[in-house]
């Protein structure tokens, strides 16, 4: 089916970025999913799809989100599939009038991904706080899972401190640095309301032991910065396989960045 222009720019945008997440090697088997809030394009046609299969209820409810529709990677599905075919490996869902179920509308019966609590929980999350992000993205980028695995790492803001260090670039377009969530079982609510939490202070979000996640206007933007950073920890990676710990730009290198970029 042909959508109008807006929708179909959203789907183009999130095949281009699960190209990317498979390039990168970020993908691996069904690795990482997508989503994207499309209500405010959501027109006429589409608002008469009819559902292709039962509600489905979910875990929690998402009030503020009620009859909003969605973009969503399937579950089971392969990155580098939803780049090369869209709709047989992603699908539109309608969240239902009372935020507690939702339905798949289009194309075909594809269940969304098992993140899916995490994203409409963080979408549900970004509406009632009025913020204007759309996009959420979850992938699993080594070098970043890496260095959750080192317990000192995962103390508030060491990372980012770490990861800023590394490049002007990482200071710069990653200006509030990566939150951290202590492993939590993936799919969980419990994981969706850590996440959460540190989305009220970072844009960024390192799940320990398994991924990142990621927000945005569009899906670009996260992408790049969970590219950023990606970039940080493979030059610190780098330079302690070079047989040293880089030594990173000093705070006062950081906080003339943050003064002349206005950070
Ligand atoms: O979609 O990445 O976290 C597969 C996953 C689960
Ligand atoms: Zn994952």
């Amino acid at each position: 089916m042909k959508y109008n222009e807006n929708v179909e720019n959203v789907l183009a945008q999130v095949a281009e970025v699960a190209g990317y997440l498979w390039e990168k090697g970020w993908a691996e088997r069904n690795g990482g999913n997508i989503s994207y809030n499309i209500t405010e394009y959501v027109d006429e046609a589409i608002r008469a799809l009819p559902s292709l299969g039962d509600k489905i209820e979910l875990p929690e409810p998402v009030p503020a989100l009620c009859g909003s529709y969605f973009v969503v990677t399937g579950t089971g599905k392969r990155m580098r599939y939803v780049h090369r075919d869209i709709m047989r490996n992603a699908s539109i869902i309608r969240i239902s009038p009372d935020g507690g179920s939702y339905e798949i509308v289009a194309e075909e019966y594809i269940r969304p991904t098992s993140e899916l609590p995490s994203h409409l929980l963080i979408h549900d999350y970004l509406m009632r706080s009025g913020r204007s992000e759309r996009a959420v993205i979850h992938t699993h980028p080594i070098e970043l899972v890496a260095m959750t695995h080192h317990e000192p790492f995962l103390q508030k803001d060491v990372l980012s401190k770490l990861l800023w260090s590394m490049i002007p670039e990482t200071r710069a377009f990653c200006p509030k640095g990566v939150g951290i969530v202590p492993y939590a079982l993936p799919g969980s609510v419990l994981l969706a309301q850590e996440t959460i939490k540190q989305l009220g202070e970072y844009d960024v979000v390192l799940w320990e032991k398994h991924g990142a996640l990621a927000i945005g206007p569009d899906l670009i933007e996260p992408f790049d910065m969970i590219d950023t950073l990606s970039k940080s920890a493979k030059i610190y990676e780098s330079a302690c396989s070079m047989g040293f710990v880089p030594k990173g730009m000093s705070d006062e290198q950081m906080d003339e960045l943050k003064r002349v970029f206005n950070l």
